[in-house]
């Protein structure tokens, strides 16, 4: 028992490291799964042993852009709403050297930032991004989001959500990201082992992580929490290889999880990198007024 607690103890010193103590606890609402979100990412860097040094967390605005600022360990740059893709692409761009993370929620990276999202993916930039699917603007009150599926109600549709939600992993998946999976909050060990397969892939890779909101999204639809959301994703997951050979109407109420693609292709800031090589080269000595663009 003793030496169990040792062991407990000793963890907990090890992954104390990567959480800015001076913040904590942390401000998540009782249920909510940003904490599990944070953790698996604590875990997933120490367990293959990277020096937080060489990461750069970025993140938007919501509850789940705390996961990375201000609570994990590390640089981040917290920026605003919609934006982090476009800030992380820049960081990527001038340090190549560092690993770029991209932490934020469904409002941020596919309502106001979606543009960013899918562009992002279909120039494979080697950025990281884990997106925290709540199913609703948790910061905010609850409004309606474009993954709050139909039907729900929310501050912003009252009567129930008349829109079709999208599928976020999909549609990465189908604008070209080099890696895509979703897990939910349920699958702490699979969900780690694949932000592992993600900080260590190059080029854009992207999970969709579906997390539970018990304040602003639960309870209006009768789950007021943490714990009956992890039921409903315990006893809806269906694996994509099973889910393949289901039909659409098998598949209605589930979730889909694990990868939905990998594919290798050529990565944006090292061919930026190379071209600029090329023309510095063939350029070299010319004077302003010999330029021209034949
Ligand atoms: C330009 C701009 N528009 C709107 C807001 C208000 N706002 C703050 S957080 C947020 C939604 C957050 O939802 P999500 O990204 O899903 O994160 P969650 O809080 O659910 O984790 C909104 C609309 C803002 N801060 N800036």
């Amino acid at each position: 028992m003793a030496d169990q607690k040792d062991k407990a103890d000793k963890r907990r010193h090890r992954l104390f490291k990567y959480l800015r103590k001076e913040v904590l606890p942390t401000a998540f609402c009782p249920g909510c799964g940003c904490g599990i979100v944070l953790n698996c990412y604590a875990h997933a860097v120490d367990e293959l042993q990277m020096d937080p040094n060489d990461l750069i967390s970025v993140t938007g605005i919501g509850c789940s852009s705390w996961i990375p600022s201000p609570y994990f360990m590390g640089d981040t740059l917290h920026t605003t709403h919609g934006r982090p893709i476009p800030f992380a692409t820049g960081a990527k761009v001038t340090r190549p050297d560092k690993t770029l993370v991209v932490i934020a929620g469904d409002g941020d990276l596919i309502g106001i930032g979606g543009n960013h999202l899918i562009h992002a993916a279909r120039r494979n930039i080697d950025i990281k991004v884990f997106m925290v699917n709540n199913l609703i603007y948790g910061m905010t009150g609850g409004q309606l989001a474009p993954t709050t599926p139909a039907g729900v109600p929310t501050s912003t549709s009252p009567y129930g959500n008349v829109e079709h939600p999208f599928e976020i992993a999909e549609l990465v998946a189908a604008a070209g990201a080099s890696y895509v999976a979703r897990w939910t909050t349920f699958h702490v060990f699979p969900l780690m082992e694949s932000m592992q397969k993600a900080l260590t892939r190059k080029g854009f890779a992207f999970i969709e992580i579906r997390s539970q909101c018990p304040i602003s999204y639960g309870r209006r639809i009768g789950k007021r929490t943490g714990t009956e959301a992890l039921q409903e994703y315990k006893e809806t997951a269906v694996r994509a290889q099973e889910a393949a050979e289901m039909t659409p109407e098998e598949l209605a109420g589930k979730i889909v999880v694990g990868r939905l693609a990998e594919r290798d292709k050529s990565e944006f800031t090292a061919n930026l990198r190379q071209l600029n090589d090329e023309i510095r080269k063939k350029d070299a000595g010319r004077r302003p007024e010999d330029w021209s663009i034949s």
